[in-house]
């Protein structure tokens, strides 16, 4: 392994909480370019070559260049060693219900609903209106997280059990995101959230990615 420093690349938005939130997690030393998503700081040559889609976030590390949240939290974890209650999965099995929760989250909740939803109502002078879908995606959102309720449940404190892991991560910044838009979210999903959001370090990753959300010291 390298032993440069890890640089983040991105602040804001859901997709950079996940990467802050799993290296304070992990308590890995790490840079940070903080630019904000759609401003010059993507349109230089220099970030194209890191990230041709020009999107927030980028973890550098090394030789290694990753673009996607659900990739740099899973090789974070991979990489560095994560402290006593952090569940890192140590065979197929558990990486598979890992993969599982986290492929749900990152297909069902993020890029088919919620990004979806962004696109085409609160971005909608770059992605185009089309309240038909927004609609839809709300809907479908709603059945997916019902149909999950009883799972989150019976998962016990966190989705993998008694271990809190990368999973959770990548669920409570969809959660944050739907409670941004006012989803009747259910009360066991309600229950996860507001139990995972007491950890310190969700709330130090909150006030390190949300800044102007903040205004005191911290
Ligand atoms: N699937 C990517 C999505 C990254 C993404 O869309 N990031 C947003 C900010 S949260 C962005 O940079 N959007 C720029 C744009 O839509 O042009 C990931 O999970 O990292």
């Amino acid at each position: 392994m390298t032993t440069a420093k890890p640089t983040v690349w991105g602040i804001g938005g859901t997709r950079a909480m996940r990467v802050h939130w799993t290296l304070l997690e992990l308590g890995v030393d790490y840079e940070m370019h903080a630019i904000l998503t759609r401003s010059p700081g993507t349109q230089t040559d220099e970030f194209a070559r890191l990230n041709p889609k020009r999107k927030i976030p980028v973890l550098c590390h090394g030789p290694l260049v990753l673009t996607e949240s659900a990739a740099i939290v899973s090789y974070l974890t991979d990489t560095f060693p994560a402290p006593e209650g952090f569940f890192v999965p140590s065979d197929a099995a558990q990486r598979a219900r890992l993969n599982e929760w986290s492929y749900f989250v990152m297909t069902e909740l993020d890029a088919h609903s919620l990004y979806l939803i962004r696109r085409h109502d609160g971005l909608k002078e770059i992605y185009g209106e089309a309240p038909e879908a927004v609609a839809s995606a709300r809907e479908y959102f709603l059945k997916q997280v019902n149909a999950m309720a009883d799972k989150v449940d019976a998962a016990g404190k966190f989705l993998m059990g008694e271990g809190f892991s990368t999973a959770d991560i990548i669920f409570m910044s969809c959660l944050d995101w739907a409670m941004m838009y006012e989803f009747p979210l259910p009360q066991a999903l309600m229950n996860y959230h507001a139990r995972v959001a007491k950890r310190p370090v969700y709330q130090k990753a909150m006030r390190l990615n949300y800044p102007e959300l903040y205004t005191d010291d911290f």
